[in-house]
C-alpha cells in the first residue's frame, strides 16, 4: 500500500490547497513502482500529533485527485479517512477501501456506509484522537489489549453488517504507542493474524523506527524496508509505506523465503 498524504505540508506551499496534478502523479508513480494499493488521505493522522480537519476541507483535497485518477489508476484506491462524509464522496468516485484509524468509533455514520457500499474496511487499534493520543500510550499487556480490542471492533463491524471478509486489521504502530510498545506488537504478528482477517501494519519512517535505527534518511528508510520484510514473513498481508518501490523489493524477498518453505 503507497502513501498519498493529499494534505498541504506535503503538496503545496503551505496554502489550504493541494496541487492536484502533482498528487495524481505520485499516485501514478506508485503504482508503476509497484503498489498494490493507494491509500489517499486529505487530513494529517501522523501520530506525532495533528489537528482535526473539518470534512469539508478533506473533500476539497481529495476529490480533485480522485477524479483525475478515475479511469487513470487500475489498483484499488483506499481512502484513509475518519468520517463518513468523505468516504461516502470517495467511495462513489472508485475508491475500494476505507482506512480508518479511529477503527469506525469517530463518527457512527461510518459503519452503516461501509456495511451498505459492502466495501473493505481497515480497523485500526488506536486511544483518543489523532491530537491526544500519546497520552494513552500506557499499556500493562500491549499485544494482549491491542488484540482485544481488535477482534472487538471487528465483531462490532459484522454487527453492524459489515461483511466479515472485508475486514482488515492494523495494530496501529505509533498510535497512542511508545517505541516498545510498537515493537512487541511487530514482535507478536502471528498472535494478530490468528485472530483471522489479513493484517496491515504502518511502520514507514515513524518515531519508533528513528528511536531504534536512527534518524539519517537512509537509516530510516531501511529500517523501514526491514521491517516490511519482516511484517511479511510473519504473515502480513499489506505493508503501509511511502518508498513503494524498496517495499516491493522486500515483500518479495520475503514472500520467495517463505513460499522456499526451507527446502521442503
Ligand atoms: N499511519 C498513518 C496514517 N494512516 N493508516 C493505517 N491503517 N495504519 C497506519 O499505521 C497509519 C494510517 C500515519 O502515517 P503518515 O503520516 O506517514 O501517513
Amino acid at each position: 500500500m503507497g502513501v498519498l498524504n493529499v494534505t498541504p505540508d506535503s503538496f503545496s506551499d503551505g496554502g489550504r490547497y493541494v496541487d492536484p496534478r502533482r498528487a495524481a502523479d505520485h499516485a501514478l508513480e506508485r503504482e508503476a513502482a509497484g503498489a498494490a494499493i493507494i491509500d489517499i488521505g486529505g487530513e494529517s493522522t501522523r501520530p506525532r500529533g495533528a489537528r482535526e480537519v473539518p470534512a469539508e476541507i478533506e473533500i476539497e483535497r481529495i476529490m480533485p485527485v480522485l477524479k483525475r485518477l478515475e479511469g487513470r489508476l487500475r489498483v484499488p484506491i483506499s481512502i484513509d479517512t475518519r468520517k463518513a462524509a468523505v468516504a461516502r464522496v470517495a467511495l462513489d468516485v472508485g475508491a475500494a477501501i476505507v482506512n480508518d484509524v479511529s477503527a469506525l468509533n469517530a463518527d457512527p455514520a461510518m459503519a452503516p456506509l461501509v456495511a451498505a457500499r459492502k466495501c473493505a474496511v481497515v480497523l485500526m487499534h488506536m486511544r483518543g484522537g489523532p491530537a491526544d493520543h500519546m497520552k494513552f500510550a500506557h499499556y500493562r499487556d500491549v499485544v494482549g489489549e491491542v488484540e482485544a480490542f481488535l477482534s472487538s471492533r471487528a465483531r462490532d463491524a459484522i454487527r453492524a453488517g459489515v461483511v466479515p471478509s472485508r475486514i482488515i486489521l492494523d495494530p496501529g504502530l505509533g498510535f497512542a504507542k511508545q517505541a516498545r510498545h510498537s515493537l512487541a506488537l511487530l514482535g507478536a504478528l502471528p498472535r494478530l493474524r490468528a485472530l483471522g482477517y489479513p493484517i496491515l501494519v504502518g511502520a514507514s519512517r515513524k518515531g519508533f523506527i528513528r528511536a531504534t535505527a536512527g534518524t539519517d534518511a537512509a537509516a530510516i528508510e531501511s529500517a523501514t524496508t526491514a521491517v516490511s520484510a519482516i511484517a511479511i514473513a510473519a504473515g502480513v498481508a499489506i505493508v503501509r509505506v511511502h518508498d513503494v518501490a524498496s517495499a516491493v523489493a522486500a515483500v518479495k524477498m520475503a514472500a520467495a523465503i517463505k513460499s522456499s518453505n526451507g527446502g521442503v
